[in-house]
């Protein structure tokens, strides 16, 4: 398995609300084929059987790509699945909780939007920071927003991988230029490019992370 600043490259984060002529699965399988280095399920509608029931699809196409499977916020469905993390907001149970449920060797990511927050979850155990939204995004309008200036102050004050959600595309990615993150996670630009080539929007944007954050060695 990659490091987790690895997995940070090209974040994929998924929403089956997204209207699609193709299933969430084959969807996912596109996003892999692309290089996708991560992905999250994340499932605010479904019921927990049939959350488990797509958990345990996915985790085994992600274990034939070789990439890691976060199950967003539910720490029973990432246990049971055996996903290789779980990721929680400010308002789920707290990292320390979730280290009690999960044990040593799952992945714990939190969401962050200030230092304070990010050196709390670093100090609590969190493996990784989302940090975001950075950008305007139709996909969590309630999202609450973190500055380049506060985004830069949140990279420089941990030592754990720091990825940047909300509103990233190809065109914003290359604005985090020399902020400090390690990659970038997506939702739209990923799951609904404007060509529908999944696999083609997910080559491109895992190139121009690379190069963004190639940029600068925190
Ligand atoms: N958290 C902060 S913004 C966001 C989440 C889950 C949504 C990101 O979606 P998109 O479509 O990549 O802007
Ligand atoms: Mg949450």
């Amino acid at each position: 398995m990659k490091s987790i600043k690895d997995m940070m490259l090209l974040y994929a984060v998924t929403n089956s609300k997204l209207v699609s002529k193709q299933p969430l699965i084959e969807q996912v399988e596109s996003a892999l084929k692309g290089g996708i280095t991560c992905l999250q399920l994340r499932e605010k509608d479904l019921d927990e059987e049939s959350f488990l029931s797509e958990a345990i699809q996915m985790k085994k196409l992600c274990e034939k790509y070789n990439v890691p499977l976060i199950i967003n916020d539910n720490v029973n469905i990432a246990i049971q699945c055996k996903a290789n993390g779980v990721h929680v907001g400010q308002s789920d149970m707290e990292v320390s909780e979730v280290r009690k449920l999960v044990g040593d060797n799952i992945i714990i990511g939190v969401s962050a939007h200030t230092v304070e927050e990010a050196k709390k979850a670093e100090a609590s155990g969190a493996d990784y920071l989302g940090v975001g939204a950075i950008y305007e995004t139709t996909t969590k309008p309630d999202a609450t927003f973190v500055s380049l200036d506060e985004l830069k102050r949140i990279c420089s004050s941990v030592k754990i991988p720091v990825v940047a959600i909300g509103g990233m595309d190809k065109n914003t990615i290359p604005k985090l230029s020399r902020t400090g993150v390690d990659g970038f996670a997506m939702v739209s630009a990923i799951f609904s490019p404007d060509d529908g080539n999944i696999e083609k929007a997910c080559k491109n944007l895992l190139q121009l992370s690379k190069n963004i954050v190639s940029d600068i060695e925190r």
